[in-house]
């Protein structure tokens, strides 16, 4: 063993034992989102020999026993002695931190995964992986645990096939949880299979017999086209934008009758939702060209003094997807907005396509020209109604819905406003709160449900009306976040299948219709439990709140004799009002949780699984997302 062997070996164990020490600053954290980064960077390998035209087929397969397997039908890394260590190629990309820098020859770059990280680091936080790779009509072998070889390159057999597999498992020791969600990764390549057109995703979960191959031969288009779901896109064909020059641009545009907008935008096919400069050279881009279009034609309406960008936007669905090359710098905390001025070329380009589009189609432009001139209308008629209502705020009063059991203090931050389904769980409610700082609402939940069938008729429900009544905020136009009333809009229905239905229709209403109050932290569901289960008796009685089935029968399993006693609470207004004050009400001893956006974009596929008739996925969804979501009290 020479000297300099042992050195560089070093350096490695190092390089390794650093990413294991402080995984967060290699993939974010070590949550739910740190370990699907894991299966991203992999993939993300994948991808780019897809962009540079070696691949059209990766599969992904959830195994059984908790691993993940990514394989392409690709070149194959190469499997010779690397230069620069004397190692296999493929140890070196495995084994080597920052292997794209470090051996930075074009050849062996490291994907632009979020972080940019690649694959020695999930080899790191990896407890084993296995590398299969077909190339020159041999198949190759090589295993590591956390990091470390377990033996060399082993050449094992014969193959005229050629790409790579890498199958492994998050280490245990490093995630909190190391199961990954079929719904994230699923729709992680689905949207990538939208972002490259001819690359065919499949995807499998053993565990739930899921096997969807995903292939869009219109690319964006095909996207936009799902993206738009439930909402009625104008009279016009989509706007369609391709530029292949120093940056890549393709963006799928159209208008909805919806107020909301979604832009949906991504670099090198990795989605950026906190937006960046390609995001915001699109919407200036959009801005100009239509603000331009509509001064030069028709002038504007009376009263209307100018278009803003929120006036183009509303009812906006697009999709924007740039590839740059270069190292690419990410910022923020989630490191998920772009920070490069090489998109600073998307706005000329993009303005200059549209001013051609609304030139060529007139007809097309004018619907979508009278769409932002109303907007426009609407935005100065809400001004003028708000003006009006400030003016007589002064002797302005309340109305409250009469259902209301309103709180005494009138604190924002310090008040909890309960959305409970009934009248007998609002009886109950009323009993067990604090009545200084919560207020109790009790909804009708058949009349939500419903009202299943539209998103508006949802806005249009008079329960809906009284809710937002009493948080005081009004929607739409007339949304104003500065009224809202408590600080906590806590969602407290019944812990069964019911109950979740309609917690699902409040939470869909929120994320649709009130998305602000959902994104600044005030939207929480609280856990009701299913079972009270008292152990042991007299004096050394213990009392369980049991919130799943899987729970009790672990808590059973634990216990003999049969002084135990099983309660299961039907609704919660079964329970008497110091359980319901403990388990969901008083803060010092309730679960709530607090929901979140990770990612809008995802959080809409989401919600249409919530909506769905399968009850069965709907509590997938709930119980995966219940761990990711932070719990505020314990
Ligand atoms: F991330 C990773 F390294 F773990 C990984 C890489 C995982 C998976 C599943 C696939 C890949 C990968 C790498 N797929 N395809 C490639 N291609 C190359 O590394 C490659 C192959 C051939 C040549 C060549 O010049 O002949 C160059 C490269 C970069």
């Amino acid at each position: 063993m020479t000297a300099s062997y042992t050195v560089k070996d070093i350096q490695v164990l190092k390089g390794l034992e650093a990413v294991r020490k402080r995984p967060g600053m290699y993939i974010g954290n070590t949550g739910l989102e740190g370990l699907h980064q894991l299966v991203w960077e992999i993939v993300d390998n994948c991808v780019d020999e897809a962009l540079n035209g070696h691949c059209n087929l990766i599969e992904v397969t959830m195994l059984p026993e908790g691993g993940i397997s990514v394989k392409d039908n690709g070149r194959g890394i190469p499997t010779e002695r690397h230069p620069a260590t004397g190692k296999n190629t493929v140890e070196t990309i495995f084994c080597n931190l920052h292997a794209g820098g470090k051996f930075d020859d074009d050849v062996y770059k490291v994907a632009g995964g979020l972080h940019g990280v690649g694959a020695s680091v999930v080899n790191a936080l990896s407890e084993s992986m296995i590398v299969v790779i077909e190339r020159d009509g041999y198949r190759y072998t090589q295993e590591f645990a956390r990091g470390k070889p377990k033996g060399g390159l082993k050449k094992d057999g014969e193959t005229q096939d050629t790409g790579t597999t890498v199958v492994f498992r998050p280490d245990s020791i490093v995630f909190g949880q190391t199961t990954f969600s079929s719904e994230l990764v699923r729709d992680r390549l689905r949207t990538k299979a939208f972002l490259i057109a001819g690359l065919c995703i499949r995807f499998r979960d053993e565990l739930r017999s899921l096997d969807e191959t995903f292939c869009f031969p219109a690319g964006i288009q095909d996207f936009l086209e799902h993206a738009l779901r439930d909402r009625q896109a104008l009279d016009t064909q989509p706007i369609y934008v391709r530029h292949e020059n120093e940056i890549r641009l393709e963006v799928a545009m159209t208008w909805t009758g919806d107020t909301s907008t979604r832009i949906l935008s991504f670099v090198n096919s990795i989605p950026t939702p906190g937006g960046g400069t390609h995001d915001t050279a699109f919407r200036n881009g959009v801005h100009r060209a239509l603000k331009a279009y509509l001064e030069k034609r028709n002038g504007l309406p009376k009263g209307v003094k100018g278009i803003s960008g929120e006036d183009v936007r509303e009812g906006l669905v697009a999709i924007v997807s740039v590839f740059l090359h270069g190292n690419l710098e990410f910022q923020g905390q989630t490191k998920d907005r772009l920070n490069s001025s090489a998109a600073g070329q998307v706005e000329p380009i993009l303005r200059n396509a549209l001013e051609n589009w609304l030139h060529q189609n007139p007809v097309q432009a004018g619907v979508v020209t009278n769409r932002i001139l109303l907007a426009a209308q609407a935005r100065l008629a809400a001004r003028t109604a708000r003006e009006e209502v400030s003016r007589k705020s002064a002797t302005r009063r309340l109305t409250l819905p009469g259902k209301l059991a309103d709180c005494s203090l009138s604190s924002r931050d310090a008040t909890e406003l309960f959305i409970v389904e009934g009248d007998s769980a609002g009886g109950s409610s009323k009993q067990a709160r604090d009545r200084r700082f919560q207020a109790v609402l009790p909804i009708r939940g058949k009349i939500l449900n419903v009202e299943q069938a539209s998103g508006d008729k949802l806005k249009n429900n008079r329960e809906i009306q009284s809710l937002v009544q009493s948080m005081g905020t009004g929607m739409g136009h007339g949304f104003d976040y500065s009224r809202l009333r408590y600080g906590k809009v806590i969602i407290n229905t019944d812990a069964d299948v019911d109950g979740h239905h309609i917690s699902t229709l409040l939470l869909t209403f929120f994320y649709r219709h009130l998305p602000e109050l959902v994104r600044r932290g005030h939207i929480f569901l609280a856990l009701p439990p299913l079972y009270r289960i008292s152990v042991g008796a007299g004096k050394k009685m213990k009392i369980h709140y049991v919130f799943s089935d899987a729970e009790k029968e672990k808590l059973l399993q634990s216990r003999s004799g049969k002084d135990v006693d099983i309660q299961r609470f039907k609704g919660l207004g079964e329970m008497d009002a110091a359980t319901l004050k403990a388990t969901t009400m008083d803060p010092t001893t309730r679960t709530i949780l607090k929901v979140g956006v990770h990612d809008e974009y995802q959080t809409d596929d989401l919600v249409d699984t919530l909506m769905g008739k399968d009850v069965r996925k709907r509590f997938i969804f709930i119980k995966e997302h219940a761990q990711e979501i932070q719990n505020l009290d314990v």
